[in-house]
Parts: C-alpha cells; sequence; structure tokens
C-alpha cells in the first residue's frame, strides 16, 4: 500500500471585513490540528484567504484588486508557507492571482497552488470553468460574477508526480463537468484535490435549492469512481456576507464512496488515511481505459 494522511480543512464564513492574517491564523490552527491527527496534506477550500467577493458587481479596479494576489507567498502568507514547514505538511488552498503575462498584459485567474513540505510549489492550476455571469443583473439577490473578475484558466489541467502520487487539481465548478475529472483520469491521476464556494440558493433555477449537497457529492463521488481516483472536495461554508454556502466537505475514496465527511458549517478538520494504491481497484477493472475505453466513438466530446 501507498498511504498518504490527507485532512481537508473546511473554513467557515470570512466576512469581507476579515483579515488576510486572521484568515492565515484560521489556517495555521486548522493546520496545527491535522499535524497533531497524522496529517501529511491539508486541503483548503477555492478563493480560501478572502471572502467570496464575486457575489458583489463591483466597478472600482481598486476594489476588486484588494481580494487579489499579486505574490505567494507574500508577507501575510508567509506564516503559512512557515508553518507548514515546520509541520513537515504539504498543503493546496485557492486564491485570486494577479499576474503578468509575458507580453506584459495584466491577467487575473481563479487559481490553486499545492506546496510541498519544503515551502515549494509542486504544482499549480487556474479554473476552468467559469460560472455565473459577466453583467450586472440586478434581479438577483446577490451576484456571481466570475465571469467578470476571472480569465479562463491556461494550464489545461496538469498533473503531477507528488507527494508519493500523482495529483490533479480543479476548483469548485470544474467538479460538476465529467470532463474535468476525465481529463485528470487520462492522466492517471490518483488523488484530486479541489475547494468550492457554493451557495445554497441558485437564483436561475431556486427549485433546485435543496439540491445542492445532493449534487456537490454526486459530481465528486462520480468523478472519483469513473476515474478511480480519491477526491478531496473542501468547501468555504456557512453563513457570508448574507449569503449561506454549503460544506459537505468530504474526502471520496476511489470505489465512490465517502470516507469522511464534515458535520459543521465552520472551521473544521477531517482526516483519512488514503491508499493510493487502492485506485488501481477501479483503474484495472471496471475503468481500465485501455481494455475497455471506446474512444473512437466520443468525437462529438471534443467539437464545439
Ligand atoms: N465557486 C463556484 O464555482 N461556485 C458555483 C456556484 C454555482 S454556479 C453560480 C458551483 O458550481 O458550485
Amino acid at each position: 500500500s501507498r498511504n498518504l494522511v490527507i485532512a481537508a480543512a473546511q473554513l467557515g464564513p470570512i466576512p469581507r471585513a476579515e483579515s488576510r492574517s486572521s484568515v492565515v491564523i484560521r489556517m495555521m490552527q486548522l493546520m496545527e490540528k491535522a499535524a497533531s491527527r497524522g496529517a501529511e496534506l491539508v486541503v483548503f477550500p477555492e478563493l480560501a484567504l478572502t471572502t467570496f467577493f464575486p457575489r458583489w458587481y463591483l466597478q472600482d479596479q481598486k476594489d476588486i484588486d484588494a481580494f487579489f494576489e499579486t505574490q505567494m507567498p507574500s508577507e501575510e502568507t508567509q506564516p503559512l508557507f512557515e508553518a507548514a514547514i515546520r509541520l513537515g505538511l504539504s498543503f493546496s488552498f485557492g486564491y485570486a492571482e494577479k499576474t503578468q503575462d509575458a507580453k506584459g498584459e495584466t491577467r487575473r485567474f481563479n487559481t490553486s497552488v499545492l506546496v510541498g513540505p519544503s515551502g515549494e510549489v509542486l504544482l499549480k492550476y487556474r479554473k476552468i470553468h467559469l460560472p455565473g455571469h459577466s453583467d450586472h443583473e440586478i434581479w438577483r439577490p446577490f451576484q456571481h460574477l466570475e465571469k467578470r473578475y476571472f480569465e479562463v484558466g491556461d494550464l489545461g489541467f496538469p498533473v503531477a508526480e507528488a507527494l508519493g502520487g500523482r495529483i490533479g487539481m480543479c476548483i469548485c465548478n470544474d467538479r460538476r463537468w465529467p470532463e474535468t475529472f476525465r481529463i485528470l483520469g487520462l492522466q492517471r491521476a490518483e488523488l484530486v484535490l479541489l475547494g468550492y464556494n457554493t451557495p445554497v440558493h441558485y437564483p436561475p433555477a431556486p427549485d433546485h435549492d435543496h439540491l445542492q449537497d445532493f449534487h456537490n457529492h454526486l459530481s465528486m463521488q462520480a468523478g472519483a469512481y469513473q476515474n478511480g481516483a480519491w477526491v478531496v472536495g473542501v468547501a468555504k461554508a456557512g453563513h457570508e456576507e448574507g449569503c449561506d454556502l454549503i460544506g459537505g466537505s468530504c474526502i471520496i475514496a476511489p470505489t465512490g464512496e465517502i470516507a469522511a465527511k464534515c458535520v459543521t458549517l465552520g472551521d473544521e478538520v477531517i482526516v483519512v488515511e488514503c491508499d493510493l494504491d487502492r485506485c488501481r481497484e477501479i483503474q484495472d477493472n471496471i475503468f481500465n481505459f485501455a481494455a475497455h475505453r471506446q474512444p473512437d466513438q466520443y468525437g462529438l466530446l471534443v467539437e464545439k
């Protein structure tokens, strides 16, 4: 067996006024708790350092950029990296990334990184499926302006050999798309790390509000099973700035079974010893791609 002890570190609500340094302290407390329970890897949510700001239509670029990181680590996030080094932990988390490309153009992405036990970035991913809308839709009780504030990620769906296994990442809305997990599965990912901010209320189809937890787990459990990978899904949960976000953070086995699940909507850690060799149970059998997949029949999947 190839065991990796993994913690899902759910975060409760982060008010707009809460500083990054305060959030970093909360994250470090979760790291300490995870380490005391033997964790080697701690997974945090999407946009972990701030409130989920796409719920607001912001017109002043300064107000928007206040939620973005131009450096990682920065002065405020450095303590997180130091804590992980001290505890000998790897960790992943999401943040809003503002960067300059080779041509000097400013780019903004919804990003996550996997950081190794020496503080080095092992893997970076930029969110590809950006949900919501780009224009101010005043009929909504709150906005979902990811299409306004972020560009579609430009790094594809990379998978890294790291921590004794093959690791991929995706972010929130990505988990609803089978293509996300299949692209990672085709690269033989054994572990998929993902964070999410999912409002209970979905303004375009409010009749589905009671299904949010179901759809969350349905998507992640299907992704795990159909690709024979461990999946760690971590929420920013609870009542944040007048908006209820689902919890349900969980660690899912390659069989699709939930091995552990959070039971609060606040800061909470769950830990599972994940045997990466268990991916073989699925990848060598029912979803043995080489033996059973029929890519010649799937042309439509990549047509626009
Ligand atoms: N953060 C994120 O991607 N949230 C979406 C909300 C629903 S679409 C407005 C999600 O897929 O969970």
